[in-house]
């Protein structure tokens, strides 16, 4: 297992003092690429949060940086790829971008990329909702979640009525050569994961969960456990697809799915029978799943 601690005293590529929030675990993915990948990586981002933190003439990290229009930084990626590769410079290209750009609005030009088999990462920050621009609900919001655009009120009491898209298993379907889950709570796999794509040839995807404070509404030092107990409740899968082989990386204990529901204020109006369907589906995810039928599956 590699030593993140290690990792991060010889490789930052992030300096201190960012415009992101605190506690944001998107940014701390972003550290996490940077220690998995070194200093020959490029990043290529899709308009949302990490945005802001690279705004002329202020920017937080050592390496390139290049900010895109939310729907195309996956094309601008394969762009810069095919340049590297024309001038024969093994360079990481890396496109960074939220799930909303990534699932909805960005997600044709994510889709060719794969189809394609073009060289790059993509790595999809996953906070479930358009952050940037006050919390809406993407199409990686789960289910009975509020946001912005899906509030509590007379007519609505449950929040988001539709389920996520799974995009790690859609990418995978699209042509992804190495398509995987992970997250910011469990540095060390995301890592392994990073490390390894980057010695696969074609497109790469990685869904990084990365709880978001304002959104979320979870305390700032609740950030990590937050994430770490979506993964142990067995509420997001950790696995990864190579060749249509399906590996799950991380066996959740599965632990009451109440216990983190509690913790995020965008669940605090679900009802005992709304914590009771979440909890139901989650039991049968992984029954599917269990019983080798994973294509079948939805994902929580
Ligand atoms: C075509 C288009 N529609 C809307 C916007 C406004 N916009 C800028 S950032 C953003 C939110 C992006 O959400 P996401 O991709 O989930 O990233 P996050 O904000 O969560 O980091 C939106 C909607 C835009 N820039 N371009």
């Amino acid at each position: 297992m590699v030593n993140v601690k290690q990792l991060a005293k010889k490789k930052e590529l992030i300096t201190g003092g960012t415009f992101a929030c605190t506690g944001c675990q998107a940014i701390y993915g972003l550290r996490l690429v940077g220690m998995a990948l070194g200093k020959d990586t490029v990043i290529i981002n899709a308009a949302g949060c990490m945005t802001l933190t690279a705004t002329h003439p202020y920017t937080c990290y050592k390496t390139p940086w290049l900010f895109n229009a939310i729907e195309n930084a996956a094309s601008t990626a394969t762009g810069v790829a095919k340049g590297f590769e024309a001038q024969g410079k093994k360079v990481n290209v890396v496109c960074y971008a939220g799930d909303g750009s990534t699932s909805e609005i960005g997600f044709g030009a994510v889709s060719g990329a794969a189809y394609r088999n073009d060289n790059i990462i993509y790595i999809c920050y996953n906070n479930g909702n358009y952050a940037n621009t006050g919390h809406q609900v993407s199409a990686e919001t789960p289910e009975y979640a509020r946001t912005l655009t899906s509030p509590i009120g007379k007519k609505n009491k449950f929040g988001n009525l539709l389920p996520r898209k799974s995009l790690a298993k859609l990418m995978a379907q699209n042509g992804a050569v190495y398509s995987a889950t992970a997250s910011t709570s469990y540095p060390h796999d995301f890592i392994e994961k990073l490390q390894k794509a980057s010695k696969i040839k074609g497109f790469k995807f990685i869904d990084l969960l990365t709880p978001c404070e304002p959104g979320w509404l979870v305390k700032t030092n609740e950030m990590f456990k937050v994430g770490k107990m979506i993964v142990d409740s067995g509420m997001w899968p950790v696995y990864e697809i190579e060749n249509k082989k399906v590996t799950i990386n991380i066996k959740p204990a599965m632990t009451p799915v109440k216990d983190v529901l509690k913790m995020q204020g965008r669940y605090k109006h679900l009802n005992a029978s709304m914590i009771n369907y979440i909890q139901k589906k989650v039991k049968k995810e992984w029954e599917t799943i269990n019983s080798g039928k994973f294509w079948e599956s939805n994902d929580y």
